[in-house]
């Protein structure tokens, strides 16, 4: 049997990641924050009793800015693939802890390595480590490939630097099976809540059962190559698996506006919306109604743009080559954006359909405006 160990277990593509690794007869480990309340919905459903025998999926209390706590589990775990996912993955959030960004999200790459390294695993632990479109920021040519050069545009994507050639670094320093995938940005109903494909299925879901009024987004100009997370932890398994140590470019092909992302979402619960305006004055309003379970009325106003999240430097446009992937991994994705946001806003609504419950039995629903 594999053994695996996965940080950032309790993120959107941590949890999917171990259920694909699960199906395939691994044993899993993974490393979780403490935190004070619990913060383990997304592998709730795979986890498994620890005090009963033949366990195969495992937790272990870690952080990536604790060396001595990453050379321990990787000690204890002996692991043949680690996959590195934890991450301060927020990139307007790194604007604001761009020290801390570095150290969990650059640092924390090289800890892993290192540990590997100096425990004498380096024959045998493959090492997987999450990189990102980000990391090509101030567009030098599209589509971006893995011949592209980079040129980072958050304290995010400059950790990720770091992290992009100290993996590079280490394969060709010591041999090692380390290798970057440079993902496009990837949803699914599991995204955390304040990254903008997932506010939007949130908003849509609510303002279509009168939960919520409208939703104050930022820059709808921006482009992005969507996919979902689903393909896309696939691709993270099918690179380990490969004879050579190479790095992978795993993207769609295909690019996106967020206002084009807002109209979709809005089509999927039958609303059509309108944009108006331009910048920081843009808006959109409800154009047509056509599902008769959600009442909205025709010309209220759903979207509005706030200069709150506007970022001090921006990524524009991202539009991945996913062509070495395609030929050398066999990977391809079997979503398109139509049936992701399908099934994100599916998803939202069905959650929310549980809050308009407690409404209406008296309940206090909190706001989300983040
Ligand atoms: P999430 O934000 O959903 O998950 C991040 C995970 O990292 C969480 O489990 C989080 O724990 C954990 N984490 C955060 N800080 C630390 C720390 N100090 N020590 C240990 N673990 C930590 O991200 P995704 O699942 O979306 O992304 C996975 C990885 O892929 C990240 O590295 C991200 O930067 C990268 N990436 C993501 C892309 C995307 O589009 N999703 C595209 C390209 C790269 P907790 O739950 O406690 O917060
Ligand atoms: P990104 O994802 O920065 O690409 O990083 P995010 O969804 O946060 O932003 C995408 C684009 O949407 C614009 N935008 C907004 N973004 C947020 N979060 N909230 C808003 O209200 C809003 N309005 C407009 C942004 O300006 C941006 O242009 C994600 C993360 O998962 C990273 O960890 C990963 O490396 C990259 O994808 C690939």
């Amino acid at each position: 049997m594999k053994i695996a160990l996965i940080t950032g277990i309790t993120g959107q593509d941590g949890a999917y990641l171990a259920e694909l690794l699960l199906s395939k007869g691994y044993e899993v480990h993974g490393i979780k924050r403490r935190s004070s309340l619990f913060n383990t919905q997304r592998i709730d459903h795979i986890y498994e009793d620890p005090h009963e025998k033949n366990v195969r999926f495992k937790l272990h209390y870690g952080d990536l800015s604790d060396s001595t706590n990453i050379i321990r589990i990787i000690q204890e775990v002996q692991p043949d693939e680690i996959y590195n996912l934890g991450a301060m993955s927020h990139v307007q959030v790194s604007f604001e802890e761009p020290e801390y960004t570095a150290n969990v999200d650059g640092i924390g790459t090289l800890r892993i390595l290192e540990a590997v390294r100096l425990l004498g695993l380096t024959k045998k632990t493959k090492i997987y480590q999450a990189s990102t479109s980000e990391l090509y920021g101030l567009v030098q040519q599209v589509p971006q490939s893995e011949t592209t050069p980079f040129y980072p545009r958050s304290p995010y994507a400059v950790a990720k630097l770091y992290g992009y050639w100290i993996t590079v670094n280490y394969r060709e320093a010591y041999d090692m099976f380390a290798v970057n995938g440079i993902l496009f940005n990837h949803e699914s109903p599991l995204r955390g809540e304040t990254f903008v494909t997932r506010k939007i299925t949130r908003a849509v879901a609510r303002i279509a059962l009168g939960l919520q009024d409208k939703v104050y987004l930022g820059n709808l100009d921006a482009q992005r190559d969507w996919g979902h997370a689903k393909d896309f932890v696939e691709a993270m398994w099918l690179i380990l698996q490969q004879e050579v140590a190479e790095d992978f470019v795993i993207a769609t092909g295909i690019t996106t506006r967020i206002r084009d992302f807002v109209r979709m979402a809005f089509a999927e619960v039958g609303i059509e919306v309108d944009f108006s305006g331009e910048g920081a004055g843009e808006i959109a309003k409800v154009a047509k109604c056509n599902n008769p379970d959600f009442q909205v009325e025709i010309g209220k106003e759903v979207v509005a743009v706030d200069p709150r999240y506007f970022r001090p430097t921006e990524v524009e446009l991202l539009i991945g080559d996913p062509t070495k992937s395609m030929t050398k991994l066999g990977w391809k994705p079997k979503y398109d954006l139509k049936a992701l946001v399908n099934d994100m806003v599916t998803a939202d609504v069905l959650l929310f359909k549980k809050d308009r419950l407690l409404e209406s039995s008296g309940h206090r629903v909190p706001n989300y405006y983040e």
